[in-house]
């Protein structure tokens, strides 16, 4: 039975990924950071404690911050493949906490990276890049084109992306990184603007909310579903040779295309609702993203099965059930 280790394993990706694992027939563990509330609610339908037996899925208390117990984990799990999902994940947040960010979303993939390599330089490890290293670079984006980060989430992930690069070229490990555009679900964090957007349709559709605030409509995403996406992170540490690939739909959307579909589809005008709130600007904003997943199709054999149409269906049909409640 193969042995998968993911970070970050109680967010939006860990959450899909473990249960595409579980599906496979891996046993998977998964890291979990001590918090006050519980925060493993989008494992509910795989976890149900440590006493499940039965289950072949896992967690561990750790930090990407704590090198100690990283290695300890590495040590005692000698899993054949690693995923490092867990970051600090929020673009605008990271110019509020830029050194954390560094510190957790770049150091800790090294700190991750030295645990692997000092257990065993055959275990796998995948790293979850980002489409926002290409920030200013202009669409489409493939792997040929050149990072231009604009914030200081983007500078740790372009960080953490060439240390793979360095320990795939210094240790011969088989190190990749997937730079995954933007990618959602019901279980999207709600402060990430899609998730924003379709729970204050589904409020203001049942009366529960009066107005929306945004920042930049303009900005123009390649939004993807995060299902599609981890089984693309799957099938890259299932090559024979180690190589990081971009995964997006190719096709790109506004702010405000995301807005008018999803309060179309409630029979709502989004402009009666939305307003603007300076507040949810960034420092510098990245403009345009658009990913060319041609190497990943021809590859990997990987595409992208859920429309923007349907992921925002999906996304407001979620919410709307669970204001509904
Ligand atoms: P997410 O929902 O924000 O999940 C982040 C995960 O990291 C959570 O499990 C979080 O734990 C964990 N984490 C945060 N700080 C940690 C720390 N110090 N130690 C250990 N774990 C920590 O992110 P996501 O959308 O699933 O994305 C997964 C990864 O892909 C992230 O690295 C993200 O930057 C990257 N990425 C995402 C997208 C996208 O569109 N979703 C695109 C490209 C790349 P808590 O639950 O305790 O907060
Ligand atoms: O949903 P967002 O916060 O996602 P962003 O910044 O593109 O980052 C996400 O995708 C990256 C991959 O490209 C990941 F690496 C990263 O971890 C994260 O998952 O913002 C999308 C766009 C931005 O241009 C932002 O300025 O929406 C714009 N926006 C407008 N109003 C807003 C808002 N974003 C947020 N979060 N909140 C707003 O009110």
């Amino acid at each position: 039975m193969p042995t998968a280790f993911i970070t970050g394993v109680s967010g939006q990706d860990g959450s899909y990924l473990a249960e595409l694992l579980l599906t496979k027939g891996y046993q998977v563990h998964g890291l979990i950071r001590r918090s006050s509330s519980i925060n493993t609610w989008r494992l509910d339908g795989i976890y149900r404690g440590p006493q499940d037996r039965n289950k072949n899925f896992f967690l561990h208390y750790g930090d990407l911050a704590d090198s100690s117990a990283l290695a300890r984990l590495v040590r005692e799990i000698q899993p054949d493949e690693v995923y490092n999902l867990a970051a600090q994940s929020h673009v605008k947040v990271s110019f509020e906490i830029p050194e954390f960010t560094a510190d957790i979303t770049g150091t800790g993939t090294l700190r991750l990276l030295e645990a692997v390599r000092m257990n065993s330089r055959s275990t796998r490890f995948y790293q979850a890049s980002s489409s926002e290293m290409f920030g200013a670079s202009p669409p489409p984006q493939s792997e040929k084109t050149p990072f231009h980060p604009r914030s200081p989430y983007s500078c740790a992930k372009a960080f953490a992306h060439m240390l793979c690069v360095n320990y795939r070229e210094s240790y011969d490990m088989f190190a990749v990184s997937g730079i995954l555009f933007n990618h959602e679900s019901p279980r999207r964090g709600e402060t990430f603007v899609t998730r924003k957007i379709t729970r204050a349709a589904a409020n203001i559709k049942v009366g529960k909310q009066d107005l929306l605030y945004l920042g930049n409509l303009d900005a123009k995403r390649d939004w993807g579903y995060a299902g599609d996406y981890v089984e693309a992170m799957w099938l890259m540490l299932q090559q024979d040779e180690p190589r990081d690939y971009v995964i997006g739909t190719g096709q790109a959307h506004s702010v405000r295309d995301f807005c008018e579909t999803a309060f179309g589809y409630l029979d709502m005008n989004w402009q009666d609702f939305v307003r603007h709130d300076q507040r949810y600007e960034r420092p510098a904003e990245v403009d345009y993203l658009l990913g060319d997943p041609t190497l990943a199709r021809e590859e990997l054999g990987w595409s992208s099965k859920v429309s923007f149409e349907e992921l925002v269906a999906m996304m407001v049909d979620s919410d709307l059930a669970a204001v509904s409640t």
